[in-house]
């Protein structure tokens, strides 16, 4: 199973420590491609490639991943980008909210949730997020 994880970086890192337990949790059901999304380290000049050769090798993942975990809390272009792709490519697709942030999620985003390839799951805690990725992974 490939995963491909999609969390805010330029669009702010308030959630990274988030994205870190979301990774840590992901890698228990499939090798996650994309695990530098949760390293709390990453800054906005932590990245050597240039932006084209990023743009280019996280498609390919994507292309090659089976599902698409996002957490689209922390509003991101890039993670919206890759969520259009994601769904033209007809992947399985999860997205973590938390209501409790005070941001209200894109109708783009919950407009899409079909409640079978896309879903969005409004979470609270790590628990919640722990729940809603067992049950996502079970079916
Ligand atoms: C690192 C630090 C700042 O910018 C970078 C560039 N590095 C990136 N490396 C890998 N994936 C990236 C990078 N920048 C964006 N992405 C992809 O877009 C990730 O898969 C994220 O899910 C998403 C974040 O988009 P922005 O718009 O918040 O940066």
């Amino acid at each position: 199973m490939k995963i491909y994880f999609c969390g805010s970086i330029r669009g702010g890192r308030d959630d990274a420590c988030l994205y870190q337990h979301v990774v840590k949790t992901l890698v228990k059901f499939g090798k996650v491609l994309t695990e530098h999304v949760g390293d709390s380290e990453l800054t906005d000049t932590g990245e050597q490639w240039q932006d084209s050769a990023i743009h280019d090798r996280d498609l390919e993942w994507l292309k090659q991943a089976d599902v698409v975990v996002a957490e689209v809390t922390q509003p991101s272009l890039g993670v919206g980008y890759e969520l259009g792709h994601a769904y033209l490519m007809k992947k399985r697709i999860l997205c973590l909210f938390r209501p409790s942030s005070g941001f209200k999620l894109s109708a783009m985003i919950r407009g899409a949730a079909d409640g079978e390839r896309m879903l969005v799951m409004d979470y609270n805690g790590r628990d919640d997020v722990d729940n809603i990725l067992d049950n996502f992974f079970k079916t």
